[in-house]
Formats: structure tokens, sequence, C-alpha cells
């Protein structure tokens, strides 16, 4: 069984980075529409290479999420099967799935804009906020997630990343990292 804290975390992410369009939902219609909302934070156009690459990823993330998660095949990951999903990876979470890879690399190298290796403060902040965050609390979930360092590197998102996911400790820095402050 996953914890109510754990939940609450999962259907954070659901609602805010997922369900683009609010649908109760996820399905290939909100990958679109993040691809969107990504390309118009970064200033891509749709021919560009970037652009590409970013569909390109995100499109396979939803085919590699929607196969391990749409348990009954309609072409939707409701709020219980996207609570499930992440109830398996849970279970062992030093082998994640591909698409759990991918995802984890894509969401490090979206907010990495300078692609020198590490997320800093400016490029924490200005990724949440396109996502609808308020700015002041981008900065606060930042100072929990670098506990005092300038930058976050590959290898400490990795483990805030899956801290978020299994840790139930309410004052686990990786709670942080999709800058929710409330948990
Ligand atoms: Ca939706
Ligand atoms: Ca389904």
């Amino acid at each position: 069984m996953v914890s109510e804290f754990r939940k609450k975390k999962l259907l954070y992410l659901f609602k805010i980075f997922f369900d683009a369009d609010g649908s109760g939902t996820i399905t290939k219609k909100d990958f679109e529409l993040t691809i969107e909302r990504i390309a118009k934070a970064k200033g891509w156009s749709p021919g560009d290479n970037m652009y590409k690459l970013a569909e390109k990823t995100m499109l396979e993330i939803w085919e590699g999420m929607q196969l391990k998660a749409d348990l009954n095949k309609d072409g939707e990951i409701s709020s219980d099967e996207w609570i499930k999903l992440w109830e398996n990876f849970a279970k062992d979470p030093s082998s994640p799935v591909d698409w759990q890879a991918y995802y984890c690399k894509a969401i490090f190298s979206i907010q990495d804009a300078s692609n020198d290796g590490a997320i800093d403060r400016d490029e924490f902040v200005s990724v949440h906020s396109s996502f609808g965050l308020p700015k002041e609390d981008a900065n606060v979930a930042f100072d929990k997630v670098s506990n005092g360092k300038a930058s976050i590197s590959w290898e400490d998102f990795q483990k805030l990343w899956q801290e978020f996911f299994t840790s139930e400790d309410p004052n686990a820095p990786g709670n942080y990292i999709f800058g929710n402050l409330s948990f």
C-alpha cells in the first residue's frame, strides 16, 4: 500500500506536471501540451532540432508509461493507475524501467538550460514558474533540494528524484524536487 504521504506527492505530480489539460486522466494529448509548454518556455519553434528531440523523448516516455500504467487499456492513465505505477517502482527503485530513467534524465535536461551538467537556482526557478508555480515557492524549494550548494548535479538529482517517489520522511530534500512546498 502507498502511504497517504506518498500518495499526496504522487497526486501533486499527476495534477501539476502530467494532466496538462486538467481532464483528470493522463493521455497522449497531455504530453503534446507539455511539449508545447516547454518549447514556449525555451523559445523553440516546431522546426528546431531541440523541439524535435524533446518531442521524440516525451512521446517515448508516454508510450513506455502507457504500456506499464494503463492497466485497463483505455488509452488514459487514471490517478489510481498512476499510483499503482509508482508503487511498483518503489518496490525496487534501483532498477527503474527505461521510460522512468528517460523521464528522470529528461526533467534534468529540461532544467539544465545552459547544458553544463548542473541545475542552478535560475534554471530551477524558471522551469517551475513556466509550469505555473509561484517564483517564491520555487526559490524556497531550491534551497531545500540544493542543501546550500549553488547547483544540483546529475548525481544529486537522481538521488533526490528517487527520494521523491520512495521516501516517507517529511523532511527529505527530494520531496521538493518538483517545486512544491506543501506536503
Ligand atoms: Ca489529461
Ligand atoms: Ca486506463
